[in-house]
């Protein structure tokens, strides 16, 4: 059994124990793993060096990885205060709060961008990579399993590789990657993907056998990524997009199948897929970095013909039925590095429709995705920037308010600004939608007053805007300062946020 999966003979030898593993790495290392979203990151090494940190073992480690990971990782490793620094993105509630205790030092930075950071050599050496694989190959190639991530750039740049070979993961996995990796400029050369099925790389991570320095087997399974159910307000929202979409068509601006779609992650991103189903779409293809369970129902419901990303990311229902239909699902689905599923380049020349979920917007069309407050993160800009800066169409969708209509998610000012008005065009909430293409300043916040928002906080944001064009004398980009930090301070004196 473990023959399959081992082809590399002489590599028998280097199977050890989780604790094993864990005793080679040592206080200050930087170290990069596998795994983008929760999905083909290791589980059991960072387990047992949680274990180590409970015997007293002093530990510090700055940790890169694809994306956010599962508890088994930044949960273990940030409680049992391991991560000293931690790039480029996260999503797990026990890290969140230790970068905003300030125990964490965190780098947020755009998911395309990371590779090139290692790749350059702008941040420290990598001491190890950590990955999981389905399988090695005779010559140390290093088969991913649900996720590819920056494994490959972590398994090229390290002194030592860590494999986790997982036996949860289906061998049939194997065939589902393309892995391509482009050169550093000046050598960098066109990256051939003209179409979202396209496949320009190899199958596997090239590995110098050599460094690899511990084989860990385990059975542990991804983490069931459970997502919220769709409500009437996520439906909504995905109604006016559809409806927007539909116009697009109509007015030739987009073809009869759109273009290839991203969508975010979460219950909106979700809800906005699940609409597709029940859409007059058919042979829509998806460029984006996960597939989550909504891809796998417009798959089988024959409407997705292709589906790129960078990582698999299911509930266990969804997971379980993906496992069984494996051999159907890797003629449709393709898994690439991050440095490609979210490549400027190809997301420009594919005409990619970017679709992102906000925190806020303001009512100039600047875009809030990760700071609450302006101080606390959420989870980070992730690939969100990738998208919305080169796509064909760059649409971000929010409810008007949040946490029960306390909040309101259109605002005078971002609080925190990630997507610039120059990246966004499009704004969507369950009010309607707000095409921001073509318009000056003025006439983006009048669109986005009159269509997004509703009730007592658009009264609030017509008298912001109109105190603010008499007090500015009409210029370019009217605000009144005090007034839009005002609006930030009164959500603190309610109370009903957690800042
Ligand atoms: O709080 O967790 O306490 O319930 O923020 O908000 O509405 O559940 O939406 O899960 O889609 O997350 C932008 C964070 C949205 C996410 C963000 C509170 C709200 C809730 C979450 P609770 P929702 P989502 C992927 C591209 C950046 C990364 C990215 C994100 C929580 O989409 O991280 O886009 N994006 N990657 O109550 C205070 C506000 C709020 C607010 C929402 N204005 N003030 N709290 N919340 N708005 C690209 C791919 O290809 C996959």
């Amino acid at each position: 059994m473990l023959e399959n999966r081992i082809r590399c003979k002489k590599l028998m030898d280097k199977i050890m124990s989780p604790d094993e593993a864990a005793m080679l790495f040592e206080t200050g290392m930087t170290v990069g793993t596998s795994g983008f979203t929760p999905a083909g990151y290791p589980k059991a090494v960072p387990i047992a060096l949680g274990r180590r940190a409970e015997r007293g073992d002093k530990l510090e480690l700055t940790l890169l990885t694809g994306a956010s990971v599962g508890d088994e990782l930044d949960g273990v490793l940030s409680r049992a205060g391991i991560i000293k620094k931690r790039y480029p993105y996260q999503t797990n509630s026990s890290i969140r709060n230790s970068i905003n205790e300030g125990n964490i030092e965190y780098c947020d930075i755009h998911l395309s961008n990371f590779s090139q950071y290692v790749k350059y050599g702008f941040l420290e050496e990598i001491d190890i990579a950590l990955v999981e694989a389905v399988a090695i190959n005779e010559d140390g190639g290093i088969i991913p399993s649900t996720s590819v991530g920056n494994a490959n750039i972590y398994v090229e740049k390290a002194d030592k590789v860590i494999v986790e070979l997982n036996v949860s993961q289906p061998i049939e996995l194997e065939g589902m990657h393309d892995v391509y990796s482009p050169k550093n400029p000046p050598y960098r050369d066109v990256i051939p993907i003209l179409k979202a099925g396209d496949r320009i790389g190899t199958s596997y991570i090239p590995c110098n056998p050599e460094k690899i320095a511990a084989i860990v087997i385990t059975d542990i399974m991804d983490a069931d990524k459970k997502l919220s159910p769709v409500d009437d307000i996520s439906n909504k929202i995905a109604e006016n997009l559809i409806d927007f979409l539909d116009n697009e068509v109509k007015h030739n601006r987009l073809p009869e199948n759109l273009l290839p779609l991203q969508s975010g992650v979460g219950s909106v991103a979700n809800a906005v897929l699940a609409g597709l189903i029940y859409s007059k779409y058919e042979n829509l293809s998806v460029y984006s970095e996960v597939i989550q369970d909504t891809v796998l129902d417009l798959i089988d419901c024959g409407k997705v013909s292709v589906a790129s990303a960078t990582s698999l990311t299911f509930s266990r229902n969804k997971q379980e039925h993906f496992y069984k239909n494996i051999d159907q699902y890797k003629k449709k689905i393709i898994l690439r590095p991050q440095e490609i599923s979210n490549n400027p380049e190809v997301i420009r020349r594919l005409g990619v429709i970017a679709i992102n979920t906000a925190i806020e917007v303001d009512i100039y069309g600047n875009v809030n995705s990760s700071n609450i407050m302006g101080s606390r993160i959420m989870n980070g800009i992730g690939g969100s920037g990738d998208f919305a800066r080169n796509s064909y169409i760059s649409i971000f969708v929010t409810p008007a308010t949040a946490k029960e209509g306390t909040i309101s998610c259109i605002v005078p000012m971002v609080s925190h600004c990630d997507h610039t008005e120059h990246d966004v065009q499009v704004i969507v909430t369950e009010k309607g939608v707000a095409d921001l293409r073509g318009l000056s300043p003025k006439e983006r916040a009048k669109a986005i007053i009159e269509n997004c928002t509703y009730g007592e906080y658009k009264e609030m944001l017509k008298d912001y805007y109109k105190n603010s064009l008499e007090s500015c004398k009409y210029k370019h980009t009217p605000h009144n300062l005090e007034e839009a930090l005002s609006w930030h301070v009164r959500y603190m004196k309610t109370g009903s946020m957690r800042i």
